[in-house]
């Protein structure tokens, strides 16, 4: 047993997709449905690499983010298969880990949604606290300590009440919701392993990020979508928690790289992923509707707190100037609440060579674009008579 460093001989990663022996590095990617899944499997094919995907049974489809990834399963030699399992079933992820043999493990499967945690506290323990032990477990059980490199999307809600600005690797960690806490299980025993084991396993604790593809109830989405669908006249008012919550958002497309490199250094290391800037909640609305010609100006405060259109230009938009589009909904507002993030991603950047290359303007721009385009879409659809259902949160 090695108590030490990892033994990185043993392993023939190379920083393309192949290894030294020029076989295809084989990548197993967890959560290959999300947001960062889609990204992450997009660019490991661009790479070259053989890329297993894991995907829960669900009622419906649920893999709209990489359909355009998707082979015939008749084809020899696919590079993207997708397998059925579950962070929550050892059985499902030794068998798929053993058949797969993986060279890399992406560990990005989680219930990811903050206040999502409260209400499933037990569930999100299990599938995003033990669901990485059982995933390493299962790296262990099939005797790939020495070939298979593991990396855990650990979270910036590790430092939740801060206690440091900028966050960064050394900053002690505060978690504020059952999620938090699961991820900090996730974290330590990824730390556990590599220490115990000589698993080269790292993680990178990444700051909020966002993309046209990011899921719709989170803050950004949500408002990328509404903003939207209200200049096109089918939505009226938006509804948001704590709109004074400041986060580091960056592109997720930017940080799934940074996820690839972490696996390709000569040693695990964990790493912060950041923007290094920061803003609120109100900010993001701001942003968003200006793309749209919409300048929207808030008063009040707390649960009496709104947004009114103040100015408005471009013809799109089917909205009046004193119109109420933006209203707090205590609703929103969580138990514990995490007020500021703020990363430093000088490690990153020394080591990794990690510069975030999305400014936040851009990141809101083509969030809107995509969302606008989509609420289009459905006003066309009003427009010739069928009924177009909106999904409420
Ligand atoms: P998403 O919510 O978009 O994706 C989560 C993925 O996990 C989906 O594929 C989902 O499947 C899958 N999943 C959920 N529960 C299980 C389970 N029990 N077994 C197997 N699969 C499961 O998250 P993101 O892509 O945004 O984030 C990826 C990871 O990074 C997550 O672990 C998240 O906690 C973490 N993270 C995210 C950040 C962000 O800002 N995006 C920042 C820091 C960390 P399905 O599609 O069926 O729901
Ligand atoms: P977060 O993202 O909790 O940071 O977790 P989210 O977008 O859900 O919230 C960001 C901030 O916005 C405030 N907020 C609202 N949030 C939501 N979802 N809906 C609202 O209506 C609303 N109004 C205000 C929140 O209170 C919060 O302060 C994300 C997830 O991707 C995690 O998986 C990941 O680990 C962290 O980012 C880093």
């Amino acid at each position: 047993m090695n108590h030490g460093e990892p033994d990185m001989n043993a392993n023939t990663n190379t920083t393309n997709g192949s290894n030294t022996t020029g076989r295809k590095k084989v990548a197993l990617v967890t959560g290959v449905t999300g947001q960062d899944g889609a990204y992450l499997a997009e660019l490991l094919l661009k790479k070259g690499y053989e890329v297993h995907g894991i995907k829960r049974r669900s009622s419906l489809f649920n893999t709209d983010r990489i359909d355009h990834l998707y082979q015939d399963p008749h084809v020899d030699n696919r590079a993207f298969t997708l397998h059925y399992g579950d962070l929550t079933d050892s059985t499902s992820l030794v068998r798929i880990v053993g058949k797969v043999q993986p060279d890399e493990i992406y560990n990005l499967a989680a219930q990811s949604h903050v206040a999502v945690s409260f209400e499933e506290p037990e569930y999100t323990a299990n599938a995003d606290g033990i669901g990485a032990l059982r995933l390493l477990e299962a790296i262990r059980i099939c005797g790939l300590e020495k070939k298979t490199r593991f990396y855990q999307a650990s979270t910036s809600e590790l430092y939740g009440l801060v206690q440091e600005i900028p966050q960064k690797e050394t900053t002690p960690f505060y978690p504020r919701s059952p999620y938090a806490v699961a991820k900090m299980y996730a974290y330590w025993i990824t730390v556990n392993y590599r220490e115990a084991y000589g698993i080269y396993a790292c993680n990178g604790v990444l700051f909020n990020h966002e993309s046209p593809i990011r899921g719709e109830t989170f803050v950004t989405r949500k408002i990328t979508r509404a903003i939207a669908r209200i200049a096109l006249g089918l939505q009226d008012c938006l509804y948001l928690g704590n709109m004074s919550a400041l986060r580091d958002w960056g592109h997720a497309r930017d940080y799934v790289e940074m996820q690839w490199l972490m696996l390709q250094q000569q040693q695990a290391e964990d790493f912060v992923i950041a923007t290094g800037v920061q803003y609120s909640v109100r900010q993001f609305v701001e942003r968003a509707a200006a793309e749209l010609g919409i300048t929207v100006k808030f008063e009040g405060e707390g649960e009496n707190e709104f947004g009114y259109v103040a100015a408005v230009s471009g013809k799109q938009a089917k909205v009046k100037v004193g119109d109420v589009i933006v209203k707090v909904d205590p609703r929103y507002y969580r138990p514990t609440e995490v007020e500021t993030l703020l990363g430093d991603p000088s490690k990153a950047k020394n080591k990794l060579g990690w510069v975030p290359t999305t400014p936040f303007e851009q990141l809101v721009k083509e969030m809107i674009e995509s969302d606008y385009e989509a609420a289009r879409k459905d006003s066309l659809v009003k427009l010739a008579g069928f009924q177009a259902f909106d999904h409420h949160e």
